[in-house]
């Protein structure tokens, strides 16, 4: 494969725009976009900078002239537009939630093996340097042995029973919002930094406004778990996306036996350490950091990195495996998978008043990664 790698994008919202950035960044080449009429998709190819349109996801899947396609589409409609770009032979990077149910992510994750394709789905927190460094702190042992974990993913755009989006309903969402929109990416961010798989969890959730404009609601606006570790740590997570002032704010805390540590999303360029005997604010710094954090870090100290950024750095990663590479922690279909089925298990926790469910990884031959 020579030359920059051939874009298509399904769907034209804000990811749309996240995404097509990102692979520009990535020395992508955005070639085709289709949302959801022919003149929605016109007119986002025009605002984006993207080559053509597509009247629609089919014929830009069908076109055959792209080396991949990022499906930006509702939730309910990313089993049917990966499906459709892996059958074209291209590579796929899927929004989170890979699917709405783990039946369906189980499926596009033996599709895309079957395919022989790089299949991606972008937990982009795992692409913030200092993340990066927090694993490698946990990896090398610097924290000693984490004994417990505090995280949050809380935001406010949906506070007012007016704001609405297709999330808000669940043909389009699905049966779970607020944990598979944001949770996924706090679970996948706990065991990527951690190292260690939630093994089991309690949950309760709420749906605090049963309808929001005319759509009745049922999935949950807030989230509340408990978590057990492999190691037997144990974890707070809140997930909210009713919390007043906070706008994207996922936040990590780790206790380990000899130190802590804290990452902050709205805050990318630090990690607090904390230790008994005085804590600090760590600042990213490329010629300090741990390999797989200076990796990510494109710009001297003090240039302040961010969201798109990260995003750069994940589609950055993805293209380099379509063209051969293995980068370190790329989130896969495999991935997707695992948080499909730990959003089941809150599901049937909170339907079960917190029962504990068991939520150690199954590994099969056809749900492992291919990279
Ligand atoms: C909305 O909650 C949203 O755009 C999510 O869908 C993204 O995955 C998250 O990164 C930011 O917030």
């Amino acid at each position: 494969m020579t030359g920059p790698l051939r874009a298509g994008f399904i769907g034209g919202g804000f990811m749309a725009a996240v995404h097509t950035r990102a692979s520009r960044a990535a020395r992508g080449h955005p070639a085709a976009l289709a949302s959801s009429t022919p003149e929605r998709g016109a007119q986002a190819a025009r605002d984006l900078g993207v080559e053509r349109s597509e009247p629609d996801a089919h014929s830009l899947t069908t076109a055959g002239d792209l080396d991949i396609v990022h499906v930006c589409s509702p939730n309910r409609l990313h089993t049917e537009h990966t499906l459709a770009a892996l059958a074209a032979g291209a590579h796929v990077i899927c929004e989170k939630p890979l699917a709405t149910t783990a039946a369906d992510a189980e499926h596009l994750v033996r599709a895309a093996r079957e395919a022989d394709r790089v299949a991606a789905v972008p937990f982009v927190y795992r692409y913030h340097p200092m993340a990066r460094q927090a694993r490698a702190f946990v990896a090398e042992g610097e924290l000693g042995t984490v004994l417990t974990l505090d995280a949050a993913y809380l935001q406010d755009w949906l506070l007012d029973p007016d704001d609405t989006n297709w999330r808000a309903d669940p043909e389009a969402g699905g049966a779970s919002r607020a944990f598979a929109d944001i949770g996924s990416h706090l679970c996948d961010l706990v065991e990527f930094v951690s190292g260690q798989r939630i093994h089991r969890l309690t949950a309760r959730t709420r749906t605090v406004f049963g309808r929001r404009a005319d759509t009745e609601v049922t999935n949950e606006d807030t989230a509340a778990l408990l978590v057990e570790l492999g190691n037997g740590a144990l974890g707070t997570l809140l997930v909210s996306q009713l919390a007043p002032g906070r706008k994207n704010s996922l936040t990590l805390e780790l206790h380990g036996t000899r130190q802590s540590a804290r990452f902050e999303q709205e805050r990318p360029e630090e990690l607090w350490i904390g230790r008994r005997e005085g804590s600090h604010l760590l600042l990213r710094d490329p010629a300090t950091a741990a390999p797989d954090s200076a990796r990510m870090s494109v710009l001297p100290p003090g240039h302040a990195l961010g969201y798109q950024d990260a995003f750069t750095a994940f589609v950055t990663d993805v293209y380099s495996a379509v063209q051969g590479g293995r980068p370190e922690g790329m989130p896969t279909f495999a991935d997707g998978l695992r948080a499909a089925r730990l959003t089941e298990a809150v599901l049937a926790s909170a339907a079960q008043h917190g029962a504990w469910i068991e939520t150690a990884p199954e590994t099969s031959p056809e749900t492992e990664d291919r990279t």
